[in-house]
């Protein structure tokens, strides 16, 4: 069984929704591990397999690691026959895998400079800024209720879990707005934030005195 590195209300949260989307929750096993977070509390947990002490890791049945968010839902998705994606050849992959790598490697840096305040022309060259990030968004949700057009895929997931955990730098956009809510309504809330209060309870108990 797979193995996922989790803590709750992190980035790996949003790996634990798809599998709940997915029916799959119970194919993989989560160890919830402490992080350091962006306050300084925390710690690094000595359980986290991650070479860095991050979420979410995962390991597979062969042992194999794979870091980073848009890798590791991708391979969930693929492991349980791309329920959330086009596989090769169909139409809609070209978009999808450029969001999933445009989630790494634009959004993020982009979203990171904006809460920060960072700015320096080497940043804004490189990532360009969230108003960049806004209008490609608004550009691909222009033919349907998701990124992919009418199916949720984990596309919709990554790219709209950055504004669910930091609403005050969404883009000012009605469409986005709403596809934002309509990706968190497609997501059974309640039942995951059940799962995060247990995650944390646990951890909260076997926190060294
Ligand atoms: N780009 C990585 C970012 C991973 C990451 O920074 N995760 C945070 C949790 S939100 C973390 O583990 N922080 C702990 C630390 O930096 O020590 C991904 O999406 O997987």
């Amino acid at each position: 069984m797979p193995k996922l590195y989790h803590s709750p209300h992190s980035r790996s949260s949003r790996v634990v929704s798809q599998l709940m989307l997915m029916g799959k929750l119970d194919a993989v096993e989560v160890i919830c591990v402490d992080i350091i977070k962006g306050d300084g509390s925390g710690r690094k947990d000595p359980k986290n397999a991650h070479p860095e002490g991050k979420v979410p890791y995962l390991i597979t049945d062969t042992g194999e690691t794979i870091r980073e968010s848009g890798a590791i839902m991708m391979y969930l998705d693929e492991l349980f026959g791309q329920p959330l994606s086009p596989k090769p050849g169909a139409p809609g992959r070209g978009p999808y895998l450029s969001w999933m790598h445009y989630y790494g490697g634009v959004l993020e840096p982009a979203l990171v400079a904006a809460f920060t305040g960072v700015e320096h022309p080497a940043l804004v060259g490189t990532f360009r800024t969230m108003v960049e990030v806004g209008a490609q968004l608004e550009s691909g949700l222009k033919d349907g209720p998701f990124l992919l057009g009418d199916d949720l895929s984990v596309a919709d997931l990554i790219m709209a879990s950055a504004f669910l955990w930091a609403p005050h730098l969404m883009p000012e956009s009605p469409e986005i707005k709403a596809w934002v809510a309509r990706v968190a309504a497609a997501q059974d809330t309640p039942v995951m934030e059940a799962f995060e209060a247990q995650a944390q309870e646990g951890l909260s108990l076997m926190q060294p005195a």
